[in-house]
């Protein structure tokens, strides 16, 4: 049994640069048990990765049941549902495209209260998603999508708007299943249909606290919408290749670059060995 595990899951390698420094920093403020579940694609530079013992990390290969629109997003809930295996109470999910900066121990205590806690993005409310939300509403139904869950999180357009980079969760938890099904119903024509759903499912499980939200959004921070202040931010989430997109963000960049810089010098995870193999478009051009 394992009170608490960090659960990171990479699809494809170009965002194998991106984990490392999500690891890294995350080493500054988390020394506890961390997992890179891996689809085959990307297990050997995680499997590299993880040779090195300064980051402490386990490597282990999974191969996703679904392989098409929003399969990453599918998978990660499914990964999440298997740690019920090994009897992990709450796990969280990270995406690689993370960085931190403070320390997550209020996060971690807060999610023993819930079976999902979830984090605000930035300072953003259901307001600002809506017409995001309602894309789901075709496929509301009696084995489907919850149309009474929906109208709930359309008419609370103050509640916080969630992200799916970054949560906590019981792998037994019904809400993941939920999550699932809603998810798969919609996979092949919403945008982030992951996320849309999270936000229905706030409809159906956070007025009797099975589900909570972080407020505040200092742990999944946009370097695009810049809604705190740098010292308040514990996780910046690069979401859209913000931290090598200096089009997008250069703050982002300007976060993110040296963090990867300093990876590189110090042959984190092994990175010089992968980090052509890895093959991030982006960061090719960067450096050029
Ligand atoms: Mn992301």
């Amino acid at each position: 049994m394992q009170e608490f595990q960090v659960n990171y899951l990479m699809s494809g390698s170009p965002h194998a640069p991106y984990l490392l420094a999500s690891l890294y920093t995350l080493r500054f403020h988390y020394s506890g048990h961390v997992v890179v579940h891996a689809w085959p694609e990307s297990f050997p530079l995680v499997e590299l990765i993880a040779k090195d013992h300064r980051l402490n990390i386990e490597a282990r290969k999974r191969e996703p049941a679904y392989r098409g629109r929003n399969a990453q997003f599918l998978d990660k809930i499914k990964m999440i549902q298997s740690l019920k295996e090994e009897q992990v109470l709450h796990a969280a999910y990270i995406d690689a495209d993370t960085t931190f900066h403070r320390p997550i121990d209020e996060l971690i205590d807060a999610s023993q209260a819930y079976e999902f806690l979830a984090t605000q993005f930035n300072n953003w409310t259901v307001d600002r998603v809506k017409r995001r939300i309602r894309w789901v509403s075709e496929f509301t139904g009696k084995e489907s999508i919850d149309s009474e869950c929906l109208e709930t999180v359309l008419n609370h357009l103050d509640w916080p708007s969630v992200n799916g980079g970054v949560w906590i969760a019981t792998p037994t938890s019904e809400i993941l299943q939920t999550w699932y099904d809603w998810t798969w119903v919609c996979r092949k024509k919403v945008f982030i249909a992951d996320e849309v759903v999270l936000h229905v499912l706030l409809g159906k499980y956070l007025r009797d606290f099975r589900m909570g939200v972080w407020h505040g959004g200092q742990f999944n921070s946009s370097p695009i919408y810049k809604s705190l202040p740098p010292s308040e931010i514990a996780i910046m989430h690069y979401h859209g290749d913000s931290n090598v997109r200096t089009s997008k963000s250069r703050y982002g960049f300007k976060a993110w670059w040296p963090i990867w810089k300093t990876c590189v010098q110090r042959n984190i995870g092994n990175v010089r060995s992968w980090k052509d193999e890895a093959n991030n478009k982006f960061i090719k051009a960067l450096e050029s």
